[in-house]
């Protein structure tokens, strides 16, 4: 995976949590995880992003060893045949012990503040760090989720964050950044952070971009009733923030159903050739 690239990177989720909010469940087992980062690969993924915890707002922790066991076998099983990977985790022993198995960077959603030992085990592995924005672990997400002047305050954060990170012998030129959307944030804060992604970018790392499906979606498409569009009916829309994305610079998206964004992409790209 280069880090310097001229086209978006599509980083291909696959939670193997029986919890996830999104697609909690489906990709539990080896076989159907194993197919379905073929599937993703096939499809024009870029990187296949690995989680064994679910970040799921409200959801409690699972234990490190529940965590790797979930997510080694996959790793070394999709390691065989050649897929690049990232590892989902706040904890250094699972970042260390995936690295070992063939992931070759480490998506921490808490931006290395969950675990004191993450910045040492990045820099030693030499490897690329996605410092997520992060204010506290999922039971105590809603009520972290108060801003004055939310672009600020995440920029600010994500900052701390990098110091950190370089502090702790992180190659600065292996850092990249994520607002953490719906992350201790409420819809309106997300859509802030998404209408100033070059305020971010600004900051001088490369930024990856989670919006898919994710619940300020969820309510915007929501029904006459009230009630939220579910997860997985939010795909048109997930589509649609990742064209506004790249098209404002970000440098990679998260997303579940790979096909779609990467068409999108090729769209903009398409475009993009033809100025
Ligand atoms: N969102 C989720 C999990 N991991 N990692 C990064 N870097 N950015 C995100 O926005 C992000 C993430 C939660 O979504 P999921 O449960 O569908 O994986």
């Amino acid at each position: 995976m280069v880090l310097r690239r001229s086209t978006p990177l599509v980083m291909g989720v696959l939670n193997v949590t029986p919890d996830s909010f999104s697609d909690g469940g489906r990709y539990a087992d080896l076989e159907a995880a194993v197919a379905h980062a073929r599937q993703m690969t096939a499809e024009g993924a870029d990187i296949v992003d690995v989680g064994g915890e679910s970040t799921r707002p409200g959801a409690g922790r699972v234990d490190a060893a529940t965590e790797s066991a979930r997510v080694l076998p996959v790793i070394r099983a999709l390691r065989a045949e050649g897929i690049a990977m990232s590892i989902d985790t706040t904890r250094a022993a699972v970042a260390a012990a995936a690295l070992e198995a063939g992931v070759e960077l480490v998506n921490d959603v808490s931006g290395g503040l969950a675990d004191p030992d993450m910045g040492r085990v990045v820099a030693a592995a030499g490897c690329p760090w996605v410092l997520m924005h992060w204010r506290g672990h999922s039971r105590r997400m809603a009520e972290l989720a108060v801003y004055g002047d939310v672009v600020k305050e995440v920029a600010a954060e994500l900052i701390e964050r990098v110091d950190a990170a370089v502090a702790a012998g992180v190659d600065p030129e292996r850092i990249i950044l994520d607002p953490g959307l719906g992350f201790a944030k409420k819809p309106e804060h997300t859509w802030r952070l998404a209408a100033h992604l070059p305020d971010l970018i600004a900051l001088g790392h490369p930024v990856l971009v989670g919006s898919s499906r994710k619940s300020h979606l969820g309510r915007l498409l929501a029904d006459a009733e009230g009630h939220d569009r579910p997860a997985e009916d939010r795909e048109a829309a997930t589509v649609a923030t990742t064209v506004l994305s790249v098209a404002a610079g970000a440098w990679g998206v998260r997303v579940h159903d790979v096909r779609g964004n990467v068409d999108a992409i090729k769209v903009w790209q398409a475009m993009k050739a033809a100025e």
